[in-house]
């Protein structure tokens, strides 16, 4: 654990004040922050071997080739695919799901089949369905919640049937901080004959994820929020579906042959690749993974654990809170969703602010699971690794004045 309190020297932002006040990150489920490690990588290669990759066979083409595919290995082992050829590099899990949809989506799905997703979705894994169960006139149905926040399991056997093609769910809520038990939803799906999309944007980086074990046909996830730049994002995918998915974009790099009238595509992952690609982004993430792999995910999870256990009963008896999604610790991520009874939450953002604890505010990009909340938004606040037991004190303490301070206008 010590390892991981120095490591906050890795991220001078940190260091850095708002409104004169310690900044207390706790937007870490929008975008983590960046290593200096990670920067370093992607300067250096800027600096010294900057170079197209999978084009030339120069010194300095090798060089940039073996980095980016050294990077896909690194995806690799981080969720335990079965092989490099099944990771394709895409700009984030909205891409990554949105290349699903649009490819393979909108190959298999007819008239009157169903899609299945949750309540607790993010509009990446909401929107591509529903475009997509438009164009193709399919319906799309959602799996309910349960009155405890988790996801009704029950629900999604009843919605899952026959006429399910696809089943699409979010690993961990960007909202309500619940872990979705996606193994035995895979288990139903695939008795359905079924894919299996995982939406792991709020997953990876903060529990180990392994793609085999949850059987997860896709798997998508995004960089920046691994530590990582922006810009970059994963799509996992099994092989025989992979071979069965045709391209998403069209020009070099994707191509076998092109004559003047037809083109051959290029073997997977290539296929899927097309153009010059974030080759220093998709560097630099493989240098953050290196950076998640020396501090431990594990390690990682444990802290925010801790950081959970030590908030949640803290604040779930403050008076006028709302804490969504689970009620125990030990069932949350670092993501904690509140309301505070009669302040507007984007008061609540702008008083936490004055004190210089950065949380988002809003709907999240979770429009219908707000609609079923039967509210507009939430305060949020997401906890990674570097953060500490005093920002989970200045968290509370922010809540607690941001009332007091409310309460006398009352
Ligand atoms: N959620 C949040 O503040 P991109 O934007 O492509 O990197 O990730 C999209 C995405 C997909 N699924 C889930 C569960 C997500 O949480 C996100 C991104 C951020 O909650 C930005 S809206």
């Amino acid at each position: 654990m010590n390892k991981i309190n120095n490591i906050r020297d890795e991220f001078p932002i940190l260091n850095r004040k708002i409104n004169n006040e310690p900044l207390v990150y706790l937007d870490n489920a929008a975008t983590s922050q960046i290593p200096i490690s990670v920067q370093n990588v992607m300067r250096e290669f800027e600096q010294t071997a900057r170079s197209n990759v999978h084009r030339s066979v120069d010194t300095l083409g090798n060089i940039a080739t073996a980095k980016y595919e050294e990077s896909r290995n690194l995806v690799k082992e981080l969720i335990n695919a079965p092989s490099q050829n099944d990771i394709i590099f895409t700009s984030g899990a909205t891409e990554s799901l949105n290349m699903i949809a649009f490819t393979l989506g909108n190959k298999i799905i007819e008239k009157g089949d169903e899609i299945v997703i949750t309540i607790m979705e993010h509009h990446s894994n909401i929107i591509p369905w529903q475009q997509l169960a438009r164009k193709k006139q399919a319906s799309l149905k959602y799996i309910e919640l349960c009155d405890n926040g988790e996801l009704d399991l029950a629900d999604a056997r009843t919605k899952i049937t026959d006429k399910t093609k696809i089943v699409a769910v979010t690993h961990a809520s960007n909202v309500l901080g619940v872990i979705n038990p996606v193994g035995e939803i895979s288990q139903i799906a695939h008795q359905h004959d079924a894919i299996m999309v995982v939406d792991g944007a709020q997953a990876v980086g903060h529990f180990p994820v392994d793609v085999q074990k949850l059987d997860a046909d896709f798997y998508a996830f995004s960089g920046h929020k691994i530590f990582g730049p922006t810009g970059t994002g994963i799509l996992y995918g099994k092989q025989k579906l992979l071979k069965k998915m045709p391209p998403y974009r069209f020009g070099g790099e994707m191509i076998a042959h092109v004559t003047r009238a037809n083109a051959t595509w290029a073997q997977i992952p290539q296929k899927f690749e097309a153009g010059t690609p974030n080759y220093t982004g998709v560097i630099g993430l493989g240098a953050a993974i290196e950076f998640l792999n020396q501090i431990g995910i594990k390690n990682i999870q444990v802290k925010e654990k801790e950081l959970v256990k030590y908030v949640l009963p803290k604040i779930e008896n403050i008076p006028g809170i709302t804490v969504y999604g689970p009620k125990e610790w030990a069932k949350h991520t670092g993501v904690i969703s509140i309301n505070l009874a009669g302040i507007h939450p984007h008061d609540v953002a702008t008083a936490f602010d004055e004190l210089g604890v950065e949380v988002r505010v809003g709907h999240h990009c979770a429009e219908p699971l707000m609609t079923d909340l039967g509210i507009t938004a939430t305060v949020r606040a997401s906890f990674d690794f570097y953060n500490t037991k005093a920002d989970a004190d200045a968290l509370i303490n922010a809540i607690k004045q941001t009332e007091d301070f409310f309460n006398e206008f009352r």
